[in-house]
Order: structure tokens, then C-alpha cells, then sequence
């Protein structure tokens, strides 16, 4: 039997993701938990805010009415540089996009201070069990040059604090030891698992 048979359609959960990196991160995490993850992939609707809760809670909520009786779960993130002032944050996606990571090291270029936090907000919804929102965050420092080739992202210019690697220089496993993701599928899949008693 399978292990989506076993565990049920009741504690089965979609995740909207255009991002096939941030599943797989994710979907190992929760697959310890004996959680079902599904992927819906999907555009989440993104307003402009200067929180990623915020982002977060309305991206899941207008989910739900496109989704209704489902587990449904959305995540955003952000790449916070402490000598930026905070920048990229919120507008992580478009940064990246656009300058990209070269952009960034050169806005980083000869500053001693090179301390960054991620930040994952993740937001669940169902009928069952109403909104929930969970956060993770992982302090460390940017890199002086881009290292790896793992990964996705911010990968290849972020060092966690207690590695001296950059995530893109660590498979899923160890990445999800340390990072933002890991920390805050870890708290759901904590909640989730004593509600459904999955
Ligand atoms: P969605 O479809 O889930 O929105 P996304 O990749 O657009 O996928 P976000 O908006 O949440 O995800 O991410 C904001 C930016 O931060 C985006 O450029 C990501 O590549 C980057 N990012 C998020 N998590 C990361 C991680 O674990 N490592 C490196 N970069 C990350």
C-alpha cells in the first residue's frame, strides 16, 4: 500500500508552489511525519506588503476559495541582509530576478559586515482546522563569492551560521537541517501530526 493510501485523504495536504526546489525541501521534511504532500503548482496570489505573513495569509486564503475542503499550505520568503537595511525581504523574488546574485555581492562588495537571515512563513488553511501560521529563520552570513551548485535561489551566496558550506554546497538533507524551510515544515508537521494524530 501506498503511503498517500495509508494516510488518508483527510490528512493530505497540497502545497502551491511554482517552485519545484522549495517541494522537494519540503515534501522530505513532512514525509518523515508519515504527512502526505501534494503538489499543486499553481501561482499564488503575491500583494505587495512589507510582511511575509501577511503575503503568506492572503495567498493561502484566496487559495481556499478556489480550494475549498482542502489541506492547503503556501509558503514566502525572504533573504534579509543586515548592512541592506533588510533589503532584499519581501521583494526577494523580484531582487533575484532582476540583479540577481552578482547584484547582490556587488552591493555587498568590500562591507565587513556580512551577517543575513532567511525567513520562511508558512501558511495553512483548511475548514477542519481554520488558518495557522508557522515561521522559520535561519541567521548566517553572505558570501564573499557565489560556491555550490545545489540548490536553488539564494543557495550559492548563503552561509548558515555552523557550517562553513553555502546551502548550495549541501544536498536537500542537510540543507533542510539548517535552513529557514526546515525550521518552519518542522514546526508544522509537529502541530499537524497531534491534530490529525496522523
Ligand atoms: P513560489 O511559487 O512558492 O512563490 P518562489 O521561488 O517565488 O516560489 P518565494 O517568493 O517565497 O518563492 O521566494 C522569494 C525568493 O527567495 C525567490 O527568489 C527564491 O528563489 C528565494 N528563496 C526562497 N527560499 C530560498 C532558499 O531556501 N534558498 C535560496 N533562495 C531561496
Amino acid at each position: 500500500m501506498s503511503n498517500s493510501t495509508k494516510t488518508g485523504f483527510r490528512s493530505r495536504v497540497l502545497f502551491a508552489t511554482r517552485n519545484m526546489n522549495k517541494f522537494k525541501e519540503a515534501f522530505l521534511i513532512l514525509s518523515k511525519y508519515n504527512i502526505q504532500l501534494d503538489h499543486l503548482p499553481e501561482d499564488k496570489l503575491e500583494i505587495q506588503s512589507d510582511s511575509l505573513e501577511e503575503i503568506a495569509t492572503y495567498a493561502v486564503k484566496e487559495l481556499a476559495s478556489r480550494y475549498p475542503n482542502r489541506n492547503l499550505l503556501v509558503e514566502d520568503d525572504g533573504l534579509f541582509i543586515e548592512a541592506l537595511k533588510g533589503f532584499p525581504g519581501p521583494f526577494s523574488s523580484y531582487v533575484y530576478r532582476t540583479i540577481g546574485l552578482s547584484g547582490i555581492l556587488k552591493l555587498m562588495s568590500g562591507r565587513s559586515d556580512r551577517r543575513a537571515y532567511f525567513k520562511s512563513v508558512v501558511a495553512f488553511v483548511s475548514p477542519e482546522l481554520g488558518l495557522k501560521v508557522f515561521t522559520g529563520v535561519v541567521s548566517g552570513v553572505i558570501a564573499e563569492q557565489e560556491k555550490g551548485s545545489q540548490g536553488f535561489g539564494y543557495d550559492p551566496i548563503f552561509i548558515p551560521e555552523g557550517s562553513s558550506k553555502t546551502f548550495a554546497e549541501m544536498d536537500i538533507k542537510e540543507k533542510n537541517l539548517y535552513s529557514h524551510r526546515g525550521r518552519a515544515f518542522t514546526k508544522f508537521a509537529e502541530w499537524f501530526r497531534n491534530v490529525m494524530l496522523v
